[in-house]
């Protein structure tokens, strides 16, 4: 039986990019999403179905020694709050039998299986924090937040269970906070507007932004995303008792995304057409996040400048992606 790393949602924004990283392995890569894949690698089995499929679920397992698991397929916030049942299924009970399955597998091969799970920022609330902090007010105010808390606690629960049993699951967690590609735009997501912003930029686009220029919220360039999970999977032994670690790269508001971005491209106009829906989420979201323990645990760095961000990365990324140069 081959080993094999399984990845959900590989269409997705932190999907497509990680798959590409982990595409470079000799290990041999399940992929799959309930959208066909553009992108070919030869490496990789494709299964366009949904994970919600058990016979899907029990045949991967049962057909490849699984030891790895990255699962990126979700609803986002605005995507879960317009339509809470799915939400719950796909984020929570698609979720659990992923890590059941990966449980039960592990423990049939006396092994660990090492799961990565994408929770978010979405977990904290009901107020705006500054400098949040893991063990801070846990108090999710949309369907998405909860469904990614209750994940945490789940996969967090089965991880003590196989602890204890000596084989089961490893599981790992990073709480995202916004992400910026230049690869992918993003929808279904309240922090979507600094992804569309860069895209629209580049792009001649005027951008209509639904959240209050001076909201500012925690952000990860899509490249230190993947490296913060790349590092978090290869880590030997988490020392903390934590299994959810917050990364940021830096807090920003739209003002200044438009502002980083109006540097090069002189032209691009933002207006604002505040939207409860956004900016009701965006207000229960931390302003900025604390990081200490994932610099403890595997020496996560993130002292990131704007023009680091932008004018050294996004933006030469972003001209390279459209063929601007
Ligand atoms: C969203 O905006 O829903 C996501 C997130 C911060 O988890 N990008």
């Amino acid at each position: 039986m081959h080993n094999a790393i399984l990845i959900t949602g590989f269409n997705g924004e932190i999907g497509r990019q990680t798959l590409l990283a982990l595409s470079k392995k000799e290990t041999l890569i399940i992929a799959l999403d309930i959208n066909e894949s553009d992108i070919k690698y030869d490496n990789v089995v494709y299964i366009k179905d949904s994970i919600l499929n058990k016979d899907v679920m029990k045949s991967i397992f049962t057909d490849y020694n699984i030891i790895e698991v990255y699962h990126f397929a979700a609803l986002l916030s605005q995507s879960a709050n317009n339509n809470p049942e799915l939400a719950r299924e796909v984020n929570e009970e698609g979720s659990k039998l992923i890590i059941r399955s990966a449980m039960d597998h592990g423990i049939q091969h006396k092994s660990f299986v090492r799961i990565f799970f994408p929770s978010s920022i979405a977990v904290y609330g009901p107020r705006k924090l500054q400098d949040a902090k893991e063990w801070d007010i846990i108090k999710p105010q949309t369907i998405y937040g909860r469904n990614k808390l209750v994940i945490e606690q789940f996969g967090t629960q089965k991880y003590e269970e196989s602890i204890q049993l000596g084989y089961g699951i490893d599981f790992r967690c990073l709480r995202f906070p916004g992400i910026i590609s230049p690869y992918t735009i993003p929808s279904g997501g309240t922090t979507d507007f600094a992804p569309q912003m860069l895209h629209a930029a580049c792009n001649n686009e005027q951008y209509t932004c639904k959240v209050d220029p001076s909201t500012l919220l925690p952000f990860l360039s899509i490249k230190s995303t993947i490296h913060a999970i790349l590092q978090i999977m290869t880590v030997p032994h988490i020392q903390s008792k934590l299994r959810a670690f917050n990364v940021e790269e830096i807090s920003l508001s739209p003002e200044e995304i438009a502002k980083e971005l109006q540097k090069e491209f002189p032209k691009f106009i933002v207006d604002y057409d505040i939207d409860s829906k956004f900016q009701s989420i965006a207000d229960t979201w931390p302003e900025n996040l604390n990081c200490d323990e994932a610099k403890k645990e595997w020496n996560f760095i993130n002292d990131c400048s704007k023009n680091a961000m932008f004018e050294q990365y996004l933006i030469p990324e972003i001209k390279k992606n459209y063929g601007k140069y």
